[in-house]
This record gives structure tokens, sequence and C-alpha cells, in this order.
């Protein structure tokens, strides 16, 4: 909690006057049962009506400036607070961004929306609560005491009995409460777990009748967040009322005693009232106190799972001193590679030493689970390598910028992903500057003009959230051209055209092979015909490099590659 307080800096200047302010008004609150004293002990015991009068104008003039002084400090404190809020949202956002996907996927997607927004919420409201009560309720009591004890020093042996009953009840309610509030949250993740869940598989879910089991799924852990909220506020709806009850006892005997005090002439009616205040507000600032006591442990989980995500340190950086990076075209060699995703027992890519030149296709082969994607994923710097190295133009893609290496990436994925936007959007994600004429080469190439102009909005047909009003290939086409409209020095193709009919396929490879010029193509492909008249072929297997070659040579002696030109002729010819 403490360690997530340093983003309050910028607000230093407003905090303290939030500090003063209330300091102000709380000396002024304090202040107004003496004066009220005094108009019943002076004013109106002597009846001298000029004196109440001023002393009671003196009152109102306090009064509406402790106010008015309340009015600051609220306003204040919410703005700090919001503040702060969108500072460490902007901040978590900032760093996620920074990560690796192997730091990404560690917190995964669901707990990171959720700390970024539910959590840094419980931290900003109780930060709201406490920049309005750390001055005041301790001021308060302590003033209280103090003023109360020069009152009357008999009358206030009744606190040495009221304060440790109040203070053992405040323990046992939050005693009890505090650990449910942690349920609470626990139970708010599974919540968004199951929604999430759900919502993104919803045509499984129906496809395999599975819908009364989600039901019944999120209706169990719904009940069980609403009960474990009941329990919380039954316990919490307890505070208020006891609360009240140890102050009204101990009104009663401050007026006993103070009664029995003033009858035996010990005491004034104006003194006994103004007692009566200060134990009223002794009492309030314990209530205040009670309360902070049983958010902060609230807002204490929200800052630490905050944090865990503002304290990864993304290992993925950029050097101090980027080596500067020359040449239109880009040459990539891999010297033995060797890649391990985190706590993976097999090394996902191994020993891999290869070299793509510009103006031609390297094409990566193998059979599913062979490490295909793990390989072209290592290219853009997604993940960093345990061994070897991965060169472009002969320099070590670590001690490039990541910017200037992605720059000169067109990296097609093997899962489409698209943004809710335009066509024309989508595609300029590419090139930001990319002119209409550019988006529509680069839609041609990808064989993607067709179904686009068959749009009644050509272009700027929307798309909606990650691409669901389209098929998969033509997602895969627009993520196609996407890289296209780029124009990069190395394009890679993730198995790219795996959703694309035989006639389209070859149609795209064969408009790729004009445009693409002295680019560097790295193509995944499951299909023969895809790789076959690449410049060289690579074939993966369990991670290894089984042999590199072009289509020919590999089929004279390659095994893997002859069984998978094998599987795939049998295929074809059944079918
Ligand atoms: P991939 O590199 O995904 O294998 P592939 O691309 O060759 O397979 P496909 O043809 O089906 O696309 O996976 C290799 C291994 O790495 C596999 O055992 C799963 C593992 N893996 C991870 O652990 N995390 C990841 O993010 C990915 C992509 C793979
Ligand atoms: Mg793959």
């Amino acid at each position: 909690m403490l360690s997530i307080l340093k983003y309050l800096k910028p607000y230093k200047l407003q905090v303290s006057l939030i500090i003063v302010l209330t300091l102000i008004g709380t000396l002024l609150e304090l202040y107004l049962p003496t004066l009220m004293a005094d108009v019943v002990d002076i004013g109106i015991v002597n009846n001298d009506i000029p004196y109440i009068l001023r002393t009671g104008l003196w009152m109102l003039v306090c009064a509406i400036f402790a106010i008015g002084l309340t009015v600051l400090v609220n306003f204040f404190a919410s703005r700090v607070a919001m503040g702060f809020g969108k500072d460490v949202r902007r901040k978590l956002f900032v760093n996620v961004e920074n990560f690796s996907l192997q730091e990404f996927e560690k917190i995964g997607p669901a707990s990171l929306i959720t700390r970024s927004t539910n959590d840094v919420k419980q931290i900003q409201d109780v930060l709201n609560m406490m920049l309005r009560m750390m001055t005041r309720a301790p001021l308060m009591l302590l003033g209280g005491i103090i003023l109360a004890v020069s009152r009357d020093q008999t009358l206030s042996l009744i606190f040495i009995v009221a304060l440790p009953v109040l203070a053992l009840t405040i323990y046992l309610i939050s005693r009890k409460a505090i650990p449910l509030f942690g349920e609470l949250q626990k139970k708010t993740d599974r919540l968004n777990l199951l929604l999430r869940e759900s919502l993104i598989g919803t045509r499984v879910v129906r496809a395999f009748n599975r819908v009364e089991f989600e039901k019944k799924r999120f209706n169990q852990a719904n009940e069980e967040f609403r009960d474990t909220g009941i329990r919380v506020n039954k316990i919490i709806s307890f505070l208020f009322p006891s609360m009240m009850i140890i102050m009204n006892f101990t009104n009663i005997a401050i007026v006993w005693f103070g009664a029995i005090r003033i009858d035996a002439g010990a005491m004034q009616v104006g003194n006994l009232m103004a007692f009566l205040q200060y134990s009223m507000m002794i009492l309030m600032s314990l209530i205040m106190l009670s309360f902070a006591f049983i958010m902060i442990p609230r807002a204490q989980a929200s800052a630490k799972r905050v944090n865990e995500v503002l304290l990864i340190d993304p290992d993925i950086k950029d050097p101090e001193q980027a080596k500067a990076e020359t040449g239109a075209h880009a040459e990539v060699e891999f010297k033995n590679v060797t890649f391990r995703y985190a706590g993976a027992e097999k090394a996902a890519v191994e020993d891999i030493s290869f070299l793509a030149k510009p103006g031609e296709t390297t094409a990566i082969i193998g059979s599913t689970g062979a490490g295909k994607t793990s390989l072209v994923q290592l290219i853009p710097r997604f993940y960093d390598i345990e061994s070897g190295s991965i060169l472009v133009n002969g320099i070590d893609i670590r001690e490039m910028k990541q910017h200037t290496l992605r720059e000169k990436i067109g990296y097609v994925p093997q899962k489409a992903s698209l943004f809710s936007g335009t066509i024309a959007e989508n595609v300029r994600f590419g090139a930001k500057d990319a002119t209409d004429q550019e988006v529509m080469d680069a839609l041609q190439t990808a064989q993607a003009i067709d179904f686009v102009n068959e749009k009644e909005d050509g272009i700027n047909t929307y798309i909606e959230q990650a691409g669901s009003n389209l098929s998969g290939g033509q997602k895969q086409r627009l993520a196609i051209a996407r890289a296209l409209v780029r124009k990069p020095e190395i394009y890679i193709f993730d198995d790219s055209f795996s959703a694309l009919d035989y006639k389209t396929d070859a149609k795209l490879r064969s408009a790729l092979k004009e445009e693409t010029g002295n680019s560097t193509i790295i193509l995944v492909a499951q299909r023969v015909n895809t790789v076959m008249d690449a410049d060289r072929i690579i074939v993966l297997n369990e991670g290894k490099l089984a042999g590199i070659g072009t289509h020919e040579e590999l089929l004279k002696d390659n095994t893997i590659y002859q069984e998978i030109v094998e599987s795939q002729r049998t295929e074809g010819e059944s079918a």
C-alpha cells in the first residue's frame, strides 16, 4: 500500500493544502462547544443579551467557515484521488504494453483488466476517504480529549470505561470482516473469469449444448459472491448501531454524573453541554478511524495486486546504445538459436541455424507443434532466446532498438487479429500514412479486393470487434494486406495461407512475388504446395532442424520431408 502512494508525488501541493485546510477546519469545530459554554455560563446566567448575540454571531461565522473548509477539502480530496487513479492506470497500461509475451501470459488478460480497473478504483476510493479523515480524525480525537479533560477532569473518567469498550467492539467486528473482504475480492475474480470465458467461448458453449452447464457454473459463483457480500454487510451493519449504543450510554453517563456534579455546585450547565459535545467528537472520530481500519486492508489487497503488475520489470529492453542499422534490405540469420517458454521442460526451438536472404523466400514446414510459430516469433523479438543469436544484417537483434527492428517487419500472425474500425483503418495499422490507392493495392495483392468491393461501403466497411463479421480466410487476407502496405524489408507469414483455397493460395503467392521485390520472405506453411517453389525450405521436427534445402534436394534425401510429401499426396488422391 505504502509503495503505491509514491504516485501521489505530483499532488504534494494539493495534499499539503488538504492537511492545512482540515487542520483549520477541525480547530474551528473544536472551538464551537467552548463558545457555546460561554453563551450559557456567561450570557444566559447573567442575562447578558448583547453578549449572547455577539458570541452567537461569532459561532455562526466559525461554523460557516468550518463548513466551507470541509467542502474545499472534499473537493481537493476527490481531485487528488481521481488524478492518482488515472496516473496508476496509465502507468499500468504503459508497463503492460512493454511486457514481453512471457510476462503478459503470466498474469493473464482477465486479471490485468480487473487490476487496471476494479483494483485501482478500490485504492482510489480509500485514498479519497483517507485524505478527508487522516488529519481530521486524529486531531479531533486528541483535541476532544484535551478539551474535555480541561473542562472537567472528574467527568472525564467516564472515557476510561467508554473508550476501551468502543475499541474492543471495533476490533471484534473488523476482525470478522477483514478476511471476508479478501474473500469477496477473490470471488469477484472468479465471477469475471467465468463471465469472460463463456462470453468468448459462446459459440462452443452453444454447439456443445453446454448453456445449462455454464448457467449453473455462473449461478454458483454468483451466489457465492452474494453470500459473502451478505455476510460482510451483516457484520458491518452491526458496527454503526453498536457504536450508537455505546455513544448514547456514554452520554447518559455524562448527563447523569454531570447532573450530580452540577447539583453539588462543582460544574456549570454550559460546561456540561460543551463536555457532551466533546465526547461526541471523540467517539465520532473513533468511528471514523474504525472505518479507516476496515477499509485499508481492502485497499491493501488491491494495492498488492496492482503492485505485482507495476513491479514487473519488462525483460525485453532496448539496449543502452543501439547499433545503427544500415542497408535497404535485411538479411535474417539464425545462429544456433535455442528458445524455451518460461517453465517449459523442452525447448520449443533447439539449435537452429539458417540464413534467409533478401529477394528470396525461406519456407518453414513441419507438423503441428513442431515449433514453427515459436521460431518466427523470435524475429520481432516477442521473446528473448536462451542461447545463440539472431542477426539482422549482421547485427544482433538484442543490440537494436525494438522500434527499429519491428519497423522492418511485416508480420502476419497465424491467428489473424483485427481491430474494431473500418477495413481501411485496419490495413493502415501497417502504415498509418498509406494513401487510399496504396491500401487498395495491398488489398489487391492480398486477393482481398473482390470481397471488399462486394461490400457496400468498400474499404470503409466497418469491422466489428475482433473481425467477427468476416470469414476466417477474409480476416487472413486483411492481415496480409496490413503487412503488405507497410512495404517492409522482412515479411513473416505464419501459416497465413491455410484458410485459403488452393487457387487463391496460388494466385496470392504469384502476386506476392511481384510485389515483394528485394524483401526477405519467411513463410510458414503446412502444405507442400505452398513451399514447393521457395528458394530454401527448412524442415522442422520437434523444435529441431531436420533438414534444409530446395524442394528437389529435400525430396531426394530428407526422410521427414518425404513423409510430409507422401502423406499429402495420398491425402490429395483420396480426396
Ligand atoms: P508452435 O511453435 O506453436 O508449433 P507450430 O507453430 O509448429 O504448430 P502449428 O502448425 O499447429 O501452428 O508450438 C511449439 C511448442 O511450443 C508446442 O509444444 C506448444 C508450445 N508453445 C507454448 O508453450 N507457448 C506458446 O505461446 C506457443 C506459440 C507454443
Ligand atoms: Mg503455428
